[in-house]
């Protein structure tokens, strides 16, 4: 596992280098959901493909931005699925975005998830590594990670983050986010999947959602590279993360571009989403 982490951080270095200097324009192409891609979101999944090449714990890899798995080593025991560049429509007004990394063994399924890895691209450059625990490193000027602490979350945070439009949210979403609302819970919501997770996480909880809509009946957010792996860090460091009534980390998506709709937070704050969606 350590060879698969020491290839994100590299990799990480390089796509934050690209941010800063590299083309940010569109490309002509649409990835697997139907996204256009950004000339940097290819960089990125090259970057990425390039610093998994040679790991030979890998045996193959599946891209947010590829519709089928990359085979590297017939051998190797993980697959990685990944979304390079997460909240690519946020680099042109230059707020925070992030990688997004889920490290499975035997198939992609929550359950299969062994460690989950993400990176925000900020004012400075974090990773989370979540394996045993869930340990937060930043980027030094001299080009390492250094260990900055664990992180845990609260039994109840202060901050919401609810996605999706609220146009088309159903009445009793609504009235679930209104409701924390109406306890003094503040709006913390940037667009950007990574940092708004992050910073939910960082401050000790929250919730963060994004709900089934009536434009995206299943969600947006993909399970395979941005769901699971958030599940998996959410639930290490001592919260929850559910689809509204089941744990994420229960499902088996049926195509590795899979959506489904997706609650993130403490645990007082996920007892909330699951007495809501208990009859939905
Ligand atoms: P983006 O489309 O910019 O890539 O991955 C999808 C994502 O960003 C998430 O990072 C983010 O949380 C979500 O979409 C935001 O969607 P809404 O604008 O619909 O809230």
């Amino acid at each position: 596992m350590t060879e698969i982490f020491d290839a994100i951080k590299h990799a990480a270095i390089g796509i934050s280098r690209a941010i800063v200097n590299a083309d940010t324009g569109a490309t002509s192409h649409t990835n697997a959901t139907g996204d256009t891609q950004l000339k940097l979101d290819v960089l990125s999944d090259h970057i990425i493909e390039e610093a998994f090449a040679s790991v030979t714990s890998v045996q193959a890899i599946i891209s947010e931005e590829k519709e089928v798995q990359t085979p590297l080593h017939v051998k190797g025991r993980y697959i990685v699925g990944y979304d390079p560049l997460d909240g690519s429509s946020l680099v042109d007004v230059n707020l925070s975005v992030g990688s997004i990394f889920g490290i499975y063994e035997g198939g992609i399924s929550g359950a299969n998830l062994k460690a989950a890895v993400y990176v925000v691209y900020g004012p400075r450059v974090e990773l989370v590594i979540a394996h045993e625990d869930v340990r937060l490193y930043r980027l030094t000027p001299e080009g390492a990670f250094a260990f900055v602490r664990t992180l845990t979350l609260n039994p109840k945070g202060k901050l919401n983050a609810p996605g999706g439009t609220q146009q088309h949210w159903p009445a009793h979403h609504k009235a679930m986010i209104g409701g924390l609302f109406a306890q003094g819970y503040r709006l913390r919501y940037s667009g950007g999947m990574v940092p708004d997770l992050h910073q939910i996480l960082l401050k000790g909880g929250g919730l963060f959602s994004y709900p089934a809509t009536s434009d995206v009946p299943k969600g947006k957010l993909r399970m395979v590279f941005e769901v699971f792996p958030f599940a998996f860090v959410y639930t290490l460091a001592g919260g929850e993360a559910i689809d509204g009534n089941v744990p994420l980390l229960s499902l088996t998506p049926s195509h590795a571009h899979d959506t489904t709709p997706c609650f993130f937070g403490s645990r007082e704050e996920i007892a909330t989403v699951r007495a809501t969606y208990a009859n939905h």
